[in-house]
């Protein structure tokens, strides 16, 4: 081996030799032994925080109670309780000054009389009433049929107007005088032709019939009162003035 090398650098030289020093080529040396390892550098500066880790597993059972957790977001209104009983009843209260004895009260009414007098004064100038004893006595100025009619009267309070006597008759009368209409009576024909009756069902004692009235002998069950306050039985779908009576 070693004879090998000799050799080897013997022609290498010969051949440098015989050549110009610009040219001849520099043998490579024999690679040197590794070196040994430094010491540890120096520990850096910390890094940025991490994220968050996830929960870890529920660990195992045993250990103490946790502390309470904080209030959950208040619920839904409950539904009604059902009705209590009832209370028993109270005891009597101390008896009252007499209607008659409370000076209070009656001055009230003598001016609450007083203060209705005049309005009816009110309504009866202008020709909105015509009153006669307890009756008072209106018209809307419409026309329509028996049953609008008496639907009107009753929705207000009051009835289609219904003479009693020669002077309720009359105060109808005023009323259609105005208005120069007909008006329906609060008086219908009854199963037995010409049995006139109110509308409870009272056969009437008081009429004012027409010469040759009642004519419709079972087929005009209603009755109108013409502008001269005399009376005819008539059908009920024609329109007429309404008036009440209250
Ligand atoms: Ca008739």
């Amino acid at each position: 081996m070693y004879f090998q090398l000799s050799i080897f650098v013997t022609v290498i030289l010969v051949t440098c030799h015989a050549q110009s020093l610009d040219k001849c080529a520099a043998a490579p040396g024999i690679p040197g032994t590794p070196g040994q390892n430094g010491v540890p550098g120096r520990d850096g500066r910390d890094g940025m925080k991490g994220d968050t880790g996830v929960p870890g597993p529920m660990g195992p059972p045993g250990g103490s109670t946790g502390p309470p957790g904080r209030d959950g977001l208040t619920g839904a209104p409950g539904a009604p309780g059902v009705q209590g009983i009832q209370g028993m009843k109270g005891d009597i209260g101390l008896p009252g000054i007499p209607a008659s004895q409370d000076d209070e009260l009656q001055h009230q009414l003598v001016h609450m009389n007083k203060r209705i007098k005049k309005l009816e004064g009110v309504l009866f100038l202008d020709g909105k009433i015509q009153h006669v004893e307890d009756k008072i006595l209106a018209t809307n100025g419409k026309e329509v049929d028996f049953k609008t009619s008496k639907a009107t009267c009753e929705n207000v309070g009051g009835s289609i107007a219904t003479p009693m006597n020669a002077a309720e008759n009359s105060a109808i009368l005023t009323i259609l005088k105005l208005h120069n209409r007909y008006a329906y009576l609060g008086i219908i024909e009854g199963e037995t032709p010409g049995d006139f009756q109110d509308l409870g069902g009272q056969h009437v004692n008081y009429t004012n019939w027409r010469k040759n009235e009642p004519s419709g002998k079972g087929k005009e069950n209603c009755v109108e009162m013409f502008t001269d306050g005399t009376w005819n039985d008539k059908a009920c779908n024609q329109n007429r003035l309404t008036v009440c009576e209250f």
